[in-house]
């Protein structure tokens, strides 16, 4: 289905938003791609972002998109070597915490934590990272209950294809493609929001034929871009599937899963990678995602979209046009 678009911030690239409604307001959180000159590569290198900007609303479609400045920067994180990619924030208790990847001083992701008493910063990081994180794209499920849920991963420059069990292994590992695909994970948070409570474990996302989606399925399983919402007590779980460039989603009845794939959000958009946020705003509900057509096709200079989603009787998200 083709939607009225909006793009969000038309004077600066920003990508991969995360989006949450606090205090009555929509508080946009996205990576802030720039031109660093690095030279575009499979690893990612060209993403070389090194702040992040946040943006709050009144009015999705129409409103002004305010931009409270830069909120958090690679050169205050103690523990920094580069590439801030796309990060997400969650309340509790009167505080503000936000998640975001980042590659150590050895060149690996590993997720941090900074802590606002503001929903628009500025953030202040901890000293380290999360004990026990790595890969890329956290997003934070607050479920309502004192629960909050942290689903991450990403494949090829997100590194998660170095992963099993949550051990590092000598050399990084593609599944064949008969194999069960590679899976985003989920971790409950520890009660004070810094850690994890647990060891991460593995999504599982059904197909069909009620068996895992295995790795040759890569129309349809997980690479990067985890998001999870709630919609009428199911969990929606939300992905992209990177190098065939679909928005993804599959549904299930708890946290944890396991997920049953129901079908594409969004078909493929200007742009190598397509990243989103799914958020309900007084009444309506909402995708916010990126394209490349401003920069003319340049894939690591990203803008911000929004547009409507609807969903049919059953629940059913109804797919909407990449290039609408
Ligand atoms: O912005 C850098 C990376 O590109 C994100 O972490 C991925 O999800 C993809 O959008």
């Amino acid at each position: 289905m083709k939607k009225n678009m909006r793009y969000l911030v038309p004077n600066d690239y920003m990508a991969d938003p995360a989006v949450h409604v606090f205090d009555g307001k929509v508080y946009i959180y996205p990576s802030h791609d720039r031109e660093s000159g690095i030279e575009e590569n499979d690893n990612g290198d060209h993403f070389d972002m090194n702040d992040y900007h946040v943006f709050s609303t009144d009015d999705i479609m129409n409103g002004e998109i305010k931009d409270h400045g830069v909120v958090l920067a690679v050169k205050d994180i103690p523990w920094a070597g580069r590439q801030l990619w796309d990060c997400d924030v969650a309340y509790k208790n009167g505080k503000y915490y936000m998640y975001f990847p980042l590659k150590d001083q050895t060149d690996i992701f590993r997720i941090g934590v900074a802590t606002s008493d503001k929903p628009y910063g500025p953030f202040v990081p901890e000293k380290d990272p999360i004990r026990g994180s790595y890969s890329i794209d956290p997003a934070i499920l607050d479920d309502g209950d004192g629960n909050y849920y942290m689903y991450f991963g990403g494949l090829w420059g997100g590194q998660l294809q170095r992963y099993r069990d949550n051990k590092a292994l000598e050399s990084a590992k593609f599944e064949d493609d008969d194999k069960a695909a590679i899976p985003s994970r989920v971790v409950k948070l520890s009660d004070d929001m810094l850690q994890f409570a647990e060891e991460p474990k593995p999504i599982v996302i059904l197909g069909e034929d009620g068996k895992p989606l295995t790795a040759g399925q890569n129309e349809k399983r997980f690479f990067e871009a985890s998001w999870m919402h709630k919609y009428n007590g199911k969990y929606y779980f939300s992905y992209s599937t990177g190098d065939t460039h679909n928005l993804c989603y599959a549904v299930g009845d708890n946290p944890y899963g396991p997920f049953t794939y129901k079908g594409v959000i969004l078909t493929p958009v200007v742009g190598w990678t397509t990243h989103h946020a799914i958020a309900e705003f007084k009444g309506k509900w909402y995708l916010f995602h990126h394209d490349c057509v401003p920069s003319n096709g340049k894939t690591w200079l990203r803008s911000l979209k929004v547009c409507e989603l609807e969903y049919d009787k059953d629940g059913n998200i109804i797919t909407i046009d990449g290039e609408g």
